[in-house]
Order: structure tokens, then sequence, then C-alpha cells
């Protein structure tokens, strides 16, 4: 058998199993794995180092204009190399509608946008913000059956909330065609009760940011998120979760047999409202939401990463550069909720849990995988395909150094914001090599792949987003009524 490439010596891993064997590709597929393969063209050594499957970044804000008007710093081009220099193949960010905009006309720009610029795979998720008769009926639908099968609903931020009313509708039609929803679950009335008075008594700091937005708020719209998922019998994916108050509400749930989800980020595992607090405006760089929280909750996330409440850690990479263009948009002193929320860190994401949680014992190389990759390749359909080693799928890969130690610092990554939040943090482990559907994209610190060269993969139906279909009348004839009329 002839390949186009072999990775030779490596140890492969995926979220179940580990073996030293040769990988064998062919026409952008995986087509052997095997020791002592034929020599190829070409020929990649991983001796010494891992072989895993690429990075799925399943949340990440790119060339995404924010409901204020802001445009992220990293456009296609910049966002997507960033994600392969940290061993991602595929990212998932967010077609945006804005109130007033067709979903359609929404997604046909963003494709554009993708189309020229990634150099990796890509799909995306829709944010849903104006559920018109419309969008519900035949937008949702349409594109639904592209392969677009997840949206995002917001239960705060004004220019994008919906009500419950409007988050059942959301949620009937996802359970109808087959789509996972996704919730930003933060309660409205009590940021906007807090932030009043907050600002009222003279406190615009940027660490007061964290005081309103609390965790009880926080869990408060995750429980109600997921008492409307359950009325209907929709699988939900709580997104960003950041404190113990939303993880308890979806281990409850899990622990009912509910379909929920769980999604956390670095920034809830190695940030804090400390760091809102830096001198001057610096904490500005920290305003993301729901905010960092204190090692309480720091703690808890990395149990709910550990006993497997959380299928997904992603980035939640919202690039937003710290000057007049975007942080600092409503001036040198803005206000603490005039501030772009988001935090970059596609290309940490992974070298971060790889050091902080592999490398410590916290979490074995398996569950690094899952909860990288496989998992987001499960949740959004996009497995086999992705996700995973095996003969038949993309030969998408990351190569990873397990040993190589560096110190964080913005001016060796890739993204276009001009700073991190973890700079000076030191990590151990980085994808050397990363291999998009055959393609070799980053190799030894160098970008080989070209713009544009990354492909929209439309996703199937997936299991885990199907509804359980069945009732549970028998233990509360009460629950469920909703599915009944659907
Ligand atoms: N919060 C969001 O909901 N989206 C982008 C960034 C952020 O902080
Ligand atoms: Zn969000
Ligand atoms: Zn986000």
């Amino acid at each position: 058998m002839e390949f186009d490439l072999v990775v030779r010596n490596g140890t492969i891993v995926t979220a179940s199993e580990h073996t030293d064997c040769d990988v064998g590709i062919r026409d952008g597929k995986i087509a052997a794995l095997m020791k002592g393969l034929p020599e190829a063209p070409r020929e990649i050594d991983a001796t010494g180092r891992l072989v895993l499957p690429g990075g799925i970044e399943a949340h990440c804000h790119i060339e995404q204009s924010s409901s204020l008007g802001i445009m992220t710093s990293d456009d296609f081009e910049s966002g997507s190399i960033s994600a392969a220099f940290g061993g991602n193949t595929t990212i998932m960010p967010f077609a945006a509608q804005h109130k007033g905009q067709s979903l359609l006309d929404v997604v046909a720009d963003y494709e554009a946008r993708a189309a020229a610029k990634s150099v990796i795979d890509y799909s995306y998720h829709l944010i849903v913000s104006d559920a018109t008769e419309r969008v519900l009926a035949t937008e949702l639908p349409q594109l639904i059956e592209k392969g677009l099968r997840s949206f995002k609903v917001y239960t705060t931020y004004d220019l994008l909330k919906l009500d419950d009313y409007q988050i059942l509708d959301v949620m009937s039609v996802a359970r109808r065609e087959g789509a996972l929803v996704m919730v930003h679950a933060e309660n409205h009335d009590m940021i906007r009760w807090l932030t009043k008075r907050l600002l009222d008594a003279g406190n615009k700091a940027p660490k007061y940011h964290g005081i309103s937005h609390s965790r009880i708020g926080e869990g408060e719209a995750t429980n109600r998120a997921i008492s409307l998922a359950e009325l209907v019998d929709q699988p939900l994916l709580v997104v960003h979760v950041s404190c113990q108050h939303a993880t308890a509400a979806i281990r409850d749930a899990q622990s009912k047999g509910l379909k929920i989800y769980g999604e956390t980020c670095p920034q809830y595992l190695f940030l804090t409202v400390e760091d809102l607090d830096r001198q001057g405006m610096e904490g500005a760089m920290f305003c993301c939401s729901p905010p960092p929280r204190d090692a309480v909750s720091q703690e808890a996330i990395w149990t709910g990463i550990e006993n497997g409440t959380f299928q997904v850690v992603s980035s939640d990479h919202a690039p937003y550069r710290f000057d007049e263009t975007a942080k600092l948009q409503a001036g040198p002193e803005a206000p603490f909720n005039k501030i772009a929320n988001g935090i970059p860190g596609i290309e940490l994401r992974m070298p971060l849990l790889f050091s902080e949680g592999v490398r410590t014992g916290r979490i074995d190389i398996h569950r690094f995988v899952e909860l990288t990759s496989t998992n987001a390749a499960r949740l959004y359909g996009l497995f086999p395909r992705k996700g995973t080693i095996a003969v038949g799928a993309d030969a998408d890969l990351a190569i990873w150094d397990p040993d190589l130690e560096y110190v964080v610092d913005w001016s060796d990554l890739h993204d276009n914001v001009g700073y991190s939040p973890y700079a000076g943090k030191s990590l151990t482990g980085w994808p050397t090599t990363v291999i998009n559907r055959g393609r070799v994209v980053v190799d030894g610190g160098k970008l080989c792949a070209e713009p544009g060269s990354g492909t929209f993969i439309p996703r199937e139906r997936s299991e885990l987003a199907q509804p359980r279909g069945k009732l549970v009348r028998e233990v509360d004839p009460a629950r469920n009524f909703g599915a009944e009329i659907l």
C-alpha cells in the first residue's frame, strides 16, 4: 500500500487507547495504523513524541462583531493560524445574528470570510439573538440541513438575550431538526441590578465586573436553562462554566439521566478575580463573562473535569485588543460594564491543560484527548470523521513534544490581540507538528499552509444531541408535558 505521508515511531493516543505504531496517510485520510509501514514520499519522525487527534476548538469568537459593534482582533487567518500552532485542526467559532438580521445572510457573510482565510478546517455554531417566526420556521431548519447543527442562546446581554419563552421555541426547533443548543447562562437582572448599585456608589474599576456577574446568578440561570431543556426533552450544553453553583446544577441534572453537558475554559482554572484587580486598567484584559472566580471555584472546576461533569474544555477565545479600538473603546477609564467582554487563549488552551492537567497527574492523557477533541466531535456531529485516530478518519494529528519547556510570552503566539492573560506562566508540553487532512499545517515552529486551505465541514446528527425520546411520566406526570405537544 502506498502512502503520501507516514508519521513514524510515535505513541498514538486516543480517548481510550495508546499504542506505539506508524500512521500511514493517503488522500487526507488515515489509511493504516501499523508498525513498519513502507516508506512514503514524506516522512515525519515522531520518536519520543505523542501523536494525538488534532484539537477541536469548539468555542471561539473569530472575525465576529460583538453586539456593540466591536470586531474581534483575530480574523479567520490569524485566528486559525493561532489555533493551529496550539495543536488544533478544526475550529468552531460563531456566526452571530444581531437583532433584525436574517440568519441566512449572517451565515453567508461568515462563510465567505472563513473560506478565504482559514488554514485549518472549520464549522460554526449559530448565535440566535432574534428568534423571529421566519428564523424558527425556515432559517434554522435550512441551516441545520446544511450541517450547522448547534446554536447558542444567551440569557444575558441586552442585545443578545432571549427570554425563557423564546429559548423554549429555539429548543423545540433544535429537538425536531436534530441540533444541539448551547447556553450562556447568567441571570440578566441580577447583573443589571448589581451593576447599577456598584456604579451609583462610584465603583467603576474592572474588578467590579467580577462582582456584578455573581456565581449565584450563574447558578440560577444554569438551573433555569436545564429546566427549560428538561421540559421539552432537548439536550443542552452549558458553555463556559465558571463556578461550583453551575457545576452542581449540571451534575445533578446528569445524575437524573438528562442529556445535559458542560463546557469549561482555561480562564476558570488559571485566572481569578485578583487578575481583574491588576494595576490601573490592566484588569480590563481579564474581563470576560462569566468572570474568573476564586480558588474555591477553580477547585470545583478541576473536580468537574476529573469526574466527568464537563465534556469539553474550550478556550472561548474572544480577542479584543487592550486599546481604544476594543477593550477601552469607551475611554481609557471605561467603567467595568462598558469594557468589551472576552479573553484570548486559542493557542494555549491545550498546552495549559496538558501542562497543568496531564503533567501534574490530575487527568490522564486519554481524558485530555476526550476533553480537547473527541467529545467535541461527538457532541457536534463530527465523529468519527474527526476527534480520533482511526483508519478512515481524517488525518488530523497533533504531534506533541511532552517535555518541551517554555514560558508564555505573547510575542511567541500567533494571535493578533497584543497580550496573553497567561504571560509569564511556565508550561511543559507543546504540539510541534500539526497535520490537517494530511496537510502539514505547522512544523517545527513554521506555518506550512496557505490561507483558505481549510475546509468547511458539514456536521451530521449527533447521537449525544438527540432527545432522550422517552417521557418519564411514570415518575412525575407533570414532567415533560411539553415534549408531548411539540
Ligand atoms: N463572554 C461571552 O459570552 N462571549 C464572548 C466572551 C465573553 O466573555
Ligand atoms: Zn457566552
Ligand atoms: Zn463565547
